[in-house]
């Protein structure tokens, strides 16, 4: 009985190791409610702090975040409107892996 359960765990262990795998950390990071698709309110709220928290980071500072993003929710909407190729207003991980291509 402890074997079969050992290895059912192991199996639940390497299917969910070989899913993670698939999904960007990144995606997964910004998908806030965690249903495997990026709305535009999650993608553009991840960003935002995304970005300010690395202009901070790398001693920038705001001042120069808010000159790179004068206008962020409609700059990084337009990124994620660019991604979402089939239109539904939400971006999935294929989507989000060929963003860029
Ligand atoms: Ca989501
Ligand atoms: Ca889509």
């Amino acid at each position: 009985m402890k074997k079969i359960i050992l290895f059912t765990l192991s199996l639940v262990f390497v299917a969910s190791s070989v899913f993670a795998a698939k999904v960007p950390g990144t995606f997964k990071r910004n998908d806030a409610d965690k249903n495997g698709l990026l709305t535009k309110e999650e993608y553009v709220a991840a960003r935002i702090d995304g970005s300010r928290d690395w202009f901070i980071k790398q001693g920038h500072g705001i001042d120069a975040y808010n000159a790179k993003f004068p206008e962020p929710e409609k700059q990084f909407a337009a990124d994620f409107e660019k991604w979402d190729s089939n239109g539904d207003g939400s971006v999935d991980v294929t989507e989000w892996l060929n963003k860029g291509k």
